[in-house]
């Protein structure tokens, strides 16, 4: 009897110092384990009369019990202190200074997609996209370009080897013009899209490189004209170079995709050293630079487009992006967007949190505030 008594007393003692989770497991295994001292204990009850039995019973279920408990109640009391430790040691300033981390930048090309989009955007047109390696259906044939066309030539394709699984030829888009073809069939009419990216012709030299950026904008409607290809240009390259005095001048020229096809030009005047857009051309001290061309969209393309040509019209224009940033953001030498030099990217880059938007403007981003 005393023995039982002082044996949980022990038990409890000893449990109550344990230091540790491993200490507390060490203990289990002692009193409680196969060999465990109290686990021997209660197989004496077997080999008792059942007087005995009935006499040492409850006093050795007791004491198995109260060392049970009292295992689990110092397991929580280390369990608590290990959090509370955790908590204090692990302490969060949260009024500590960002740590200096190595940061990229954005590409004036991607920045001036990213503002082509938004200025589009608010004149309701969605951005279009599609792939890089084509068909010369979608690049030549719809729009107007059969086989035998002299365009095909003058656009210096990169051609695979591979034959396309319709028959045609494989190749590297010389212009965003199949991506529209592509949205035409699948999405018909009306709509109003630019297809941005990257366009590929085997040519390279100060002012080409291989792989370069254009943008086309594509109008399909009833009852579209001429006055509205004009005020959509209009609209765009004020929004674009953030001034009133853009002057615009179309020219009369030719492309296979267009009837009437026009090129237009942007008035400019030499300030000091730099090229600054605005005002007439024609004016003293300003002179006209080539942009783009665009026209109402070719009937005949309409129909490759599936679309009936006695129903829909439409307006398509063409624009190179690198040319767009150079003039906007000052850049002269067209290889150094490709060349991936960082201190170039380090000074025309722009920082991720510049976002352009018609409330905080297209361009206050490139001026003030570059990464
Ligand atoms: C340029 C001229 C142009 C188009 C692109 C186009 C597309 C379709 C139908 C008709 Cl699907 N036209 N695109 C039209 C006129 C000119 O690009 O100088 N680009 C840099």
């Amino acid at each position: 009897m005393a023995d039982i008594e002082q044996m949980g007393a022990e038990a409890r003692a000893r449990i109550g110092a344990a230091g540790d989770l491993a200490a507390l497991e060490a203990l289990r295994v002692e009193f409680l384990g196969k060999q465990g001292s109290v686990s021997a204990l209660l197989k004496t009850l077997g080999g008792m009369t059942p007087e005995e039995r009935q006499a040492q019973g409850p006093q050795i279920h007791a004491l198995r019990e109260a060392v049970q408990d009292a295992l689990a109640a110092r397991k929580d009391a280390l369990e608590s202190a290990a959090l509370e430790a955790q908590l204090a040691a692990e302490t969060l300033d949260l009024s500590l200074p960002a740590p200096h981390a190595p940061a990229g930048s954005v590409h004036p090309v991607s920045q001036v997609m990213d503002e082509l989009a938004e200025i589009f955007a608010d004149l309701g047109f969605a951005v279009a996209t599609g792939p890089e390696i084509e068909d010369d259906w979608y690049n030549f044939t719809a729009l107007n370009m059969p086989e035998s066309h002299p365009a095909r030539a003058m656009h210096d394709t990169f051609y695979f080897p591979q034959a396309a699984p319709k028959g045609g030829r494989m190749l590297l888009r010389t212009h965003p013009s199949p991506v529209q073809v592509r949205t035409m069939l699948e999405q018909g009419a009306p709509l109003r899209i630019i297809a941005p990216g990257r366009v590929y012709r085997s040519d390279s030299d100060a002012t080409h490189t291989p792989m370069f950026h254009q943008v086309e904008g594509l109008v399909i409607d009833r009852d579209v004209h001429l006055g509205h290809l004009k005020w959509t240009l209009e609209t765009f390259f004020k929004a674009y170079f953030e001034r009133d005095d853009i002057v615009l001048r179309l020219r009369p020229s030719y492309f296979p995709f267009t009837e009437p096809s026009i090129e237009f030009d942007v008035g400019y005047s030499r300030e000091t050293d730099r090229r600054v857009v605005g005002g007439n051309g024609d004016d003293p001290g300003h002179a006209w630079m080539e942009l783009g061309g665009s026209g109402m969209v070719n009937a005949r393309v309409i129909e490759f487009a599936g679309l009936d040509p006695a129903e829909w019209q439409g307006f398509a224009f063409g624009l190179g992006i690198d040319r767009l940033a150079m003039l906007k953001y000052g850049m002269n030498d067209l290889r150094a967007f490709f060349d991936g030099d960082v201190r170039w990217l380090r000074h025309y880059g722009f920082s991720a949190f510049d976002q352009p938007t018609l409330s905080g403007g297209v361009g206050a981003a490139g001026v003030g505030a570059r990464a």
